[in-house]
């Protein structure tokens, strides 16, 4: 079994510390469904509190080390090469509607190559973590993706924009494209847990558009050292947000699909 890192124990850490206040305030949640303010100014109160958690363990023991956080964006460092990429709560609606699905997610970036990865699902109490040729891990269970190379025999996870946002149309149209060639599609909300869940085999791909660099990161490096590929989307960096990321052999067959704007002649 492979040990984390003195940074990556410090990430763990920090992750679990956010994820106890998490769970204190989702056991809030449901008091506060019923009550007039009701519970959007409480789950932005609770975002920004464990991202400070976060912040304040990881600053102090790391002084000098850059930071960017989906709450307070970019804290520039002394130190130029290192960097924390924070998102304190993925899977916000779901907090806030009270369902137990919702992670953290914090990641390393050196010499802007990624590094390290730690997604905590709070509820579940799983954590995951991966470091660069050390293998992605659940507690002490190395991880892998799944083998299968059928994309009629996939489990594909994505994610719907919310009303308010860009990108409906072209949803619906890829949709359109995968529902005619993969097993069946899924949409659970955190896009850290998707891509962490892509590395752990428990979905064969994942797919989604317009995310930002918190929601991707960790479960970048998880998947990567779980035998895992993420494409972007037209020739994109995927830590930009539009990918698509499988087995080796799923996301370039699912990419191709996407790009190609649909299932070859004569197939379903
Ligand atoms: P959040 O819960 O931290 O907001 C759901 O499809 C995923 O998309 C979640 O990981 C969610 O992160 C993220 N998300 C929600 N709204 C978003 C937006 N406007 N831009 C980028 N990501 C978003
Ligand atoms: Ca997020």
């Amino acid at each position: 079994m492979s040990r984390p890192s003195p940074t990556l124990s410090l990430m763990i850490d920090a992750a679990r510390a956010a994820g106890r206040r998490l769970v204190r305030d989702f056991g809030e949640i449901e008091n506060l469904q019923v009550s007039q303010k009701g519970p959007a100014d409480f789950a932005s109160t609770a975002d920004l509190k464990a991202e400070e958690i976060i912040h304040s363990r990881l600053s102090k023991a790391r002084p000098g080390y850059g930071f960017i956080m989906e709450e307070r964006g970019l804290v520039e460092g002394t130190d130029k090469s290192h960097r924390f990429i924070i998102d304190p709560l993925d899977g916000t609606l779901n907090f806030l509607h009270g369902t137990p699905h919702f992670a953290v997610s914090i990641a390393l970036e050196r010499d802007g190559e990624l590094r390290g990865g730690v997604v905590f699902d709070v509820m579940r109490n799983e954590l995951f973590w991966a470091e660069t040729d050390q293998g992605a891990w659940l507690e002490n269970r190395r991880l892998r993706v799944a083998a299968r190379r059928k994309l009629e025999e996939a489990i594909v996870s994505t994610g719907i924009p919310q009303l308010g946002t860009p990108g409906r149309e072209r949803f619906l149209a890829e949709l359109d494209i995968v529902t005619q060639c993969v097993g069946a599609v899924r949409r659970f909300g955190s896009a850290a847990l998707d891509i962490t869940w892509v590395a752990a085999g428990r979905f064969d791909c994942f797919w989604e558009r317009g995310l930002k660099v918190w929601d991707v990161a960790a479960g970048l490096v998880i998947l990567k050292e779980a035998g895992g590929l993420a494409i972007g989307l037209n020739k994109s960096d995927p830590r930009q947000g539009d990918l698509v990321v499988g087995n080796r052999s799923l996301a370039a067959k699912l990419v191709e699909r996407l790009e190609g704007g649909g299932p070859p002649q004569g197939k379903r």
